[in-house]
This record gives structure tokens, sequence and C-alpha cells, in this order.
């Protein structure tokens, strides 16, 4: 436990196992719980991390979530990295002083099961949509209630179908379960995903929030904190708008968290494969996957210390 290798790509169920340790070797700091069960069945688990007790704190909150689309399997072994460095080996006490955190590892369990078993490249979840079409699996970042369906697709067959209706789907739902809980405290909304290295912020339609320019400046600072520790050959995060860097799209988390409160929310691309080219970006490089999560832990960092400052 207290050497989890950063060298590998971790099933669900191993990650379950781990979890299921962890919240059992560090009682004092972590509590695991399951937000609630994906199309087939599966738990979606998160752990809360705090130095007190989670409940009765007034900490600001940093909820991070990985692998809402399946394929982006370089984002969990940042998650864990993340973890390990929280609750293992902890070498900045300060990032759990005053600061409480939500961190949900894989949001899309049935998708990411599917992907090492039956099909790389999926990634969305695995709805059967019946009495819709014939094609399986809904956009679970399509999936959320805000502008939900104006720039995503009502065709099951397509990677960014956003499903019968808002919240639909029941790994969406169970994130909105966090956000409903703590909202009042949630400082800080990381969606991971993969690829591209970027660090993107609402809204989907081009449209701002109001406090966009500080956004984008905490938007900026992670990135340069990332961009400090990357390897020479991956480019420098691009810092924006999702749409006007990236393209239009509706009923995502990120956007999903600045509507409801979350001050600062964000999806990040971490970046693809270094030979990759098109879907091949998200194969994983082994010789990157922990610098993957050292790099991006970096970036968390500075977003964490911030909103705990401001
Ligand atoms: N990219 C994100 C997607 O859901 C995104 C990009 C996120 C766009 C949030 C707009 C808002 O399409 C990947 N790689 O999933
Ligand atoms: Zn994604």
């Amino acid at each position: 436990l207290d050497s989890l290798p950063f060298d590998q790509i971790y099933t669900y169920h191993q990650v379950d196992t781990f979890l299921e340790m962890l919240a059992a070797a560090y009682p004092e700091t972590v509590t695991l719980v399951n937000a609630g069960k994906s199309f087939e069945g599966r738990d979606i688990k998160y752990i809360k991390v705090s130095s007190g007790d989670f409940e009765t704190s007034t900490r600001p909150i940093v909820f991070m979530e990985s692998l809402l689309h399946a394929r982006e399997w370089i984002t969990l072994p940042a998650t864990l990295y993340a973890i390990h460095k929280l609750v293992i080996d902890v070498t900045e006490q300060d990032l759990i002083q005053d600061i409480d955190w939500i961190i949900l590892p894989i949001a899309n369990p049935d998708g990411y099961v599917h992907s090492h078993g039956e099909f790389r490249l999926w990634r969305k979840n695995r709805n059967t949509n019946l009495g819709v079409g014939t094609c399986m699996g809904v956009d679970l970042n399509r999936n959320f209630d805000f502008q939900w369906s104006e720039a995503s697709s009502n065709i099951p067959c397509l990677d960014n179908y956003h499903g019968r209706g808002p919240f639909s789907e029941p790994e969406a739902a169970a994130i909105k379960s966090v956000f409903d809980q703590y909202i009042d405290r949630i400082g800080l909304f990381l969606d991971i995903h993969s690829f591209g290295s970027m660090i993107l912020y609402a809204y989907g339609d081009k449209t701002l929030p109001p406090n966009a320019l500080m956004v984008h400046l905490l938007g900026v600072r992670m990135a340069e904190s990332i961009d400090a520790v990357k390897m020479s050959w991956n480019p420098n995060y691009v810092v924006g708008n999702s749409a006007m860097v990236l393209y239009d799209a509706s009923g995502t988390a990120s956007d999903y968290a600045q509507f409801i409160g979350v001050p600062y929310s964000y999806t990040i691309e971490l970046p693809g494969h270094r030979f990759g080219i098109g879907g091949f970006g998200f194969f994983v490089d082994p010789a990157f996957i922990e610098q993957a999560g050292f790099e991006t832990w970096e970036g968390i960092k500075t977003g964490a210390r911030f909103i705990r400052d401001s």
C-alpha cells in the first residue's frame, strides 16, 4: 500500500480494492463513500480526505474526478497519484491542514471495464439505450443539467449522445449527488480528461461566467505549474474557454459545476501519447504514467492553495 507502483494502469477491481484498503489503513483521514451504482450495477466510489472531521468541517473542498470517459486511461494514475500524495506519502502537510478533498477516480466504471476487455476506445457509459436505438452508451459529459442537449447529439450511435434527459444516467446522477451534498464548500472542481494538454473552463457555448477573469487567471497559474515540470516533448498547456479553445459542448460536468456555484471549475485535458495520432492519443506510454501523476499534481496543488487562500 505504501509503494503503489505508478508504472501501470489499474483495473476497476484493483482500484476498488485499493480504495477499500486505503480507507481501512487510514481511518483518521480517509472515508470511503459509495455515490451510487452504474448502469450495470458497479459501485461508483469516492474518498473523502480530511485531517479533521469532514462532515462538520467548514474548510473548502477540492472535488476531483476522472474516467468520466472510459478510454482516457492516463487520467486514472493522475488521480491515484494525488491520493498517494495526500494520504500515503504526505510531503506537504498544508494541503490537508486547511483543505478537504473529494476524489472520485472512476466515474464511468462500466465504460472503463468495457475499454479494458472489449473495445479500447470506448468513451460513453454502457446504457443499452433500449427503446431509443440499437447502439449503446450515453456520453456522461453531455448528460449534466446545464444547457442540456443544446450542443450534443440525440443519436445514440454517436460518441456525444446526451441521453434521454438531464441526469438520465446513474453515473452523472451520482456526481450530482456529491455536488448537492457539498455545494456550499466546494471551491474547486477538476474533471480530469485526456487528451490535448488543455485547461478548459465554462461555458460550452462561448459565454463566460461572471468571474471568468479569475477563472482564467487560476487556469493559467495551474498550467504554468504543470509546464514547469512537464516532459520537453509535450506541448505547453493551453488555457481558455472550452468552446473557444476546443468545440461547443453542452451538459458537461464542469459547466454544470460552474453554473451551480462552484467558483473555480475546470476540465483538464492531460497530454496524449507522445506518438499518438487520432485515437492513438488515448493509448498510454508506460514511461509517462508516473510523470502524468507528478506533473498534474503540481497543477492541482496550485489550484487547491489558491482557493484556500482566496
Ligand atoms: N474532451 C471534453 C469533452 O467532453 C470538453 C472537452 C470538456 C469540452 C468540457 C467542453 C467542456 O468532449 C474530452 N477529451 O473528453
Ligand atoms: Zn473526456
